[in-house]
């Protein structure tokens, strides 16, 4: 008989108040908006909840250089600055010279191509997102959780002494290697759009690691990494895998892909415990993603993976249009506590205006063309499976 399992959420209020600039595309509000659907649906009493701590920066420092976690942590914006100053602060807020170094901000990515904007509480909100990836580890470390879930998490891009792709701290890199002092095996799944590229870096040369990224690939898509042949170094090699796809990628073809894909590298590696990237910019209509998942193909992948019984973390990741992550991420923590959430949104959702044009937790998707033809992905996983052949774990 199948048991059922222990879920753990992270969540804190704060963390939808960060703001990455009135242009981006990242708005932190979309976990706020997931959790309200959460309560709102009532999942929530199903759920062992606890608020997400900030994480310190000794642990963050983990993974990061210290100069560059430093940094971050003094980070001020000038438009704060001129608003203490015009409130009569006179006190000095930060060493002028750090402030105005504009080759560090080059080094360490801040502001560079507005994709990592230095903004008001970028560091509380990245230890934020990283706490709450690290009690997840340690939830599943200490069985006291099967599936640890931190929708604030799955900031897949930065990287060891830079912000890369609206990544400051890489909370799941911290969080695998919170893993890794106890589990000999981890695995590293990523249905975000975008190529796990900060993550696969950080494990390029490990056999305990194994990352495996699906991501839109070509025609000068972000960031460009993660192609058939970026497979691991030294130790590592084999345990990089990466399945890049043309744009309009559909339930069908993704689900089964996903599936072959998974059920060998499962066969293969045999991991002790898996960390999911949820990534939801891999939905139809997402602002920069153009694969045409429906919510409940995406749902279909993470629950694919509870059938094989190792705990899982999962995080969040990208996703640019906002109502549709949070339909998403609710409708997965549904399922995790095998509720099959749908229906209208709650009427009383404080977030209830944004969803007015579409008011139901299902919408319809619009077909596009698949640009991927059946051969192409065969040809894919044949490689894939020839790389995951000379695995000897
Ligand atoms: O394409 C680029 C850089 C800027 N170009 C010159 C090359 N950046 C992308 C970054 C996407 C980051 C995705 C993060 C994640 O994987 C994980 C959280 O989802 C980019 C794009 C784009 N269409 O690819 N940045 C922006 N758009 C952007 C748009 C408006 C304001 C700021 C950034
Ligand atoms: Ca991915
Ligand atoms: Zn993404």
């Amino acid at each position: 008989m199948e048991t059922k399992k222990r879920v753990a959420y992270f969540y804190n209020n704060e963390i939808g108040n960060y703001n990455y600039g009135k242009l981006h595309l990242m708005n932190p509000k979309r976990i706020s908006m997931t959790h309200s659907l959460i309560v709102g649906y009532g999942v929530y009493k199903d759920l062992d909840v606890y608020t997400t701590r900030e994480a310190t920066k000794e642990e963050i420092m983990q993974f990061h250089d210290q100069d560059y976690v430093e940094y971050l942590s003094n980070y001020v914006s000038s438009t704060k600055i001129d608003f203490l100053r015009k409130n009569g602060c006179n006190a000095p807020i930060i060493d002028e010279e750090t402030k105005n170094d504009v080759e560090k901000k080059r080094q360490y990515g801040i502001d560079v191509q507005a994709d990592c904007p230095g903004f008001d509480g970028v560091y509380t909100f990245s230890q934020l997102s990283t706490g709450g990836s690290i009690d997840a580890a340690h939830l599943i470390i200490n069985n006291a959780a099967d599936i640890a879930i931190n929708w604030g998490g799955g900031l897949h891009h930065a990287k060891k002494g830079e912000a890369y792709g609206f990544c400051y701290v890489n909370d799941i890199v911290v969080c695998i290697l919170e893993l890794l002092k106890v589990f000999p095996r981890v695995l590293y799944i990523d249905i975000d759009v975008h190529h796990g590229d900060g993550v696969e870096e950080a494990f390029f040369t490990t056999n305990r690691v194994m990352t495996v990224s699906f991501h839109e690939f070509g025609e000068d898509f972000f960031p460009g990494t993660g192609g058939l042949n970026s497979s691991g170094e030294g130790l590592g090699k084999n345990y990089a895998v990466n399945v890049p796809l043309r744009p309009g990628m559909d339930d069908e073809s993704y689900k089964q892909l996903f599936k072959n894909v998974m059920n060998k590298v499962m066969e293969v590696f045999r991991p002790d415990v898996v960390v999911f990237q949820t990534g939801a910019d891999s939905l139809a209509n997402d602002k920069i993603g153009h694969f045409n998942l429906s919510i409940r193909g995406h749902g279909e992948c993470l629950m694919y993976m509870l059938r094989f019984n190792v705990p899982v973390v999962v995080l969040g990741g990208g996703g640019y249009t906002i109502q549709n992550v949070s339909r998403c991420w609710a409708y997965e923590t549904g399922l995790l506590v095998k509720k099959n959430l749908n229906g209208p949104i709650p009427v009383d959702d404080p977030f209830f205006h944004l969803y007015e044009k579409q008011n139901m937790l299902h919408v319809p998707i619009q077909q596009v063309e698949n640009k991927n033809s059946k051969e192409d992905l065969n040809k894919i996983q044949e490689e894939v499976f020839k790389q995951l052949k000379e695995v000897d774990a």
